[in-house]
């Protein structure tokens, strides 16, 4: 794979607009990494123009799933296409420019300089969210509180989807038992991260609402992550520190 170390998993529901782009954004954002498109059966198309982006360069790759299933089962399906090959890393990253592609490299170096788990916050050392609605940014603040009252888990953005893993933490996870799909799959992703005692690192991001295309979030990603929360802790009996740690 030479200098390629780094998967960075992109899933697609209706991205027209923007898939060309980021495929564009990333592959020169990093040498080091390939992309994988998960794309649930795009009624508008995304999934076709992913398979042809797959011809232009062998840096991109697609999985084609048969219906919008959610993010959470999105990217586990990616883990897992991961995982049968030999990437090194593996990074979350949603396709409409709210992440920007300039910040990979510095996920990768988070990483190397002695992380397992490395998280892109919107919150560490003040707030850097661009046009989203008050209620939004309220919404996913209260969020990050409400996270941190309930289980103690040192994490200043908890519900962010741009992230970095080492393989060895998604190894060691059951997928199966994974309950979340949406906002709560992330917290719950890190959680149990956290609970294994692996180490996590923040990196600041800036995120800016997509300009194009529209958002996929609903009311019950909402009301999962609330309970999710809720389930992490009960299931861990409220312990606030991972294993073996005193
Ligand atoms: N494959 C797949 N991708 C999804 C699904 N829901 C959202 N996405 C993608 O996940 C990323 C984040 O979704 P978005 O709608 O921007 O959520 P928001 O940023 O919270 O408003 C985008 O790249 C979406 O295309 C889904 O059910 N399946
Ligand atoms: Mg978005």
């Amino acid at each position: 794979m030479n200098d390629i170390d780094t998967l960075v998993i992109i899933p697609t529901y209706n991205e027209k607009e923007n898939i060309n782009k980021i495929a564009t954004a990333v592959v020169d954002a990093s040498p080091h990494v390939h992309i994988l498109f998960v794309d649930d059966n795009s009624p508008d198309g995304t999934g076709d123009m992913a398979d042809a982006l797959t011809r232009r360069s062998d840096r991109i790759h697609v999985l084609h799933r048969t219906s919008k299933d959610g993010l959470g089962r999105a990217y586990i399906a990616g883990f897992r296409w991961a995982l049968e090959r030999d990437y090194k890393f593996v990074m979350e990253m949603d396709c409409d420019f709210s992440h920007d592609p300039a910040a990979i490299p510095s996920f990768r170096d988070k990483i190397l300089a002695g992380h397992d788990l490395v998280i892109g916050s919107r919150y560490c050392g003040g707030i850097r969210v661009l046009n989203w609605p008050m209620s939004r940014l309220l919404l996913s603040r209260g969020a990050a509180v409400y996270v941190h009252l309930i289980t103690g888990m040192p994490v200043s953005d908890p519900t962010g989807g741009f992230k970095c893993f080492r393989r060895e933490v998604l190894e060691s996870y059951d997928f199966d038992q994974v309950k979340a799909n949406g906002y709560g799959f992330q917290i719950e992703m890190t959680h149990k991260a956290w609970m294994k005692g692996f180490r996590i690192g923040e990196v600041p991001i800036v995120f800016e609402d997509r300009q194009e295309g529209t958002s996929k979030m609903s009311g019950n990603i909402i009301y999962e992550a609330l309970w999710v929360v809720w389930t992490l802790a009960i299931r861990n009996g409220f312990r606030r520190k991972p294993k073996g740690k005193k």
